[in-house]
């Protein structure tokens, strides 16, 4: 009887044995959620980037569509960071082919935003007075026949010291976007200076934000400080036409995760810019009789409007300050010095006797 007890209490330590591996076995992957938090976003790509060049079991079917993906055994790294219930490699080679490698990086971008029902936020670490910020650096506005695009430079103020990968989002307004052309392309001088190959990622969500993320994958972090990038877009065509007061256009960097080799934050605080858009009062008419050339401009510009009679031409910088008007004596064609402005980009406000035809652009010192 005492030995049947023993052999009972055996079984079923052996049964809750079995049980357990059974249990550990069965891990399912959503392809391209390597952080395991129910959605495929940015911050993957960073996990991506860490386990990068491992190899490990392949899955069963080589598979990558938005599902549950079996596990039929987990490899030998688990990511740092989360001891107690700790995320596998398993989960970064996201078409299941034994690799950690770009073609995971093609998955994240196949299954970008999907949620599978349980989504846990990606956490964000506040920064604070005296930490490094990635900001707005310069703002190039260039401005040709056709539309206006802004190019903003986005830096790293301040060292960072083991840089290996970062995430942010820009979120900006999309009342003054022409859809679908906001873009990032990555400036890679200080964070690869040994020429590694990089993750990158930009995705725009359609409703005004849009997200990067940039990893190296050597294992290998970089300190230094500066831009990392440009983000860009272009700027709806008829901005101009909108009554006043004119609208402010605002961008946000936000949502931002720096990384080390190991999964490490730096925090880093966000930033945000302010950008006047030049709007008019007054009925805009749209001609396209009026002409204004060169452009680019050095000393002259000269205007031609056919057979409408110009007025008065005033120009206006970019924040919206008259710089300078000029009273037209030639009816249908003017020339108009440009002495005293700075290389840059202006927008030309000439009166004519129908109304007000707006035209733009660019001064060059060359
Ligand atoms: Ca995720
Ligand atoms: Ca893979």
């Amino acid at each position: 009887m005492f030995s049947t007890k023993i052999h009972i209490q055996s079984l079923l330590f052996i049964a809750l044995v079995f049980c357990n591996v059974e249990v550990q076995s069965q891990q399912f992957v959503w392809p391209g959620d390597i952080n395991d938090n129910g959605k495929t976003t940015n911050v993957d790509v960073l996990y991506l980037g860490v386990g990068f060049g491992t190899t490990g079991p392949a899955r069963d079917s080589i598979n990558s569509s938005w599902s549950e993906q079996t596990i039929p055994s987990l490899w030998n790294q688990d990511f740092p960071g989360n001891p107690v219930m700790p995320i596998n490699y398993a989960y970064a080679d996201c078409n299941g082919d034994g690799f950690i490698d770009q073609d995971d990086l093609l998955v994240i971008q196949q299954n970008y935003g999907l949620e599978n029902g349980g989504v846990i936020p990606d956490d964000f670490i506040l920064a604070g007075i005296g930490e490094p910020i990635l900001s707005f650096g310069p703002v190039d506005t260039i401005i040709t026949a056709q539309n206006t695009q802004l190019v903003f430079n986005i830096e790293v103020a301040d060292a960072a010291v083991d840089f290996y990968g970062i995430a942010f989002s820009i979120e900006y307004d999309t009342a003054f976007v022409v859809a679908g052309t906001p873009a990032f392309t990555t400036n890679p001088q200080w964070i690869n200076p040994d020429q590694v190959q990089l993750l990158e990622l930009g995705r725009d969500n359609g409703f005004g934000t849009y997200d990067v993320a940039i990893c190296r994958t050597n294992q290998s972090p970089v300190s230094g400080m500066g831009g990392i990038g440009t983000f860009s877009l272009i700027i709806e065509d008829n901005l101009i036409d909108i009554v006043a007061p004119g609208p402010d256009f605002k961008l946000n960097i936000k949502d931002i995760r720096l990384i080390d080799e190991e999964l490490n934050t730096t925090p880093v605080n966000g930033d945000s810019v302010l950008i006047d858009l030049i709007t008019f009062s007054e009925n805009i008419i749209k001609d396209k009789n009026i002409k204004v050339f060169p452009n680019p401009a050095k000393d002259y510009l000269h205007l031609e409007s056919k057979d409408l009679k110009v007025e008065q031409i005033e120009c206006y910088n970019s924040l919206g300050q008259v710089l300078f008007s000029h009273r037209t004596i030639y009816d249908y064609s003017t020339r108009i010095p440009l002495p005293d402005l700075v290389a840059g980009a202006y927008v030309l406000k000439i009166y004519t006797e129908e109304g007000i035809v707006v035209r733009q652009f660019v001064k060059n010192d060359f």
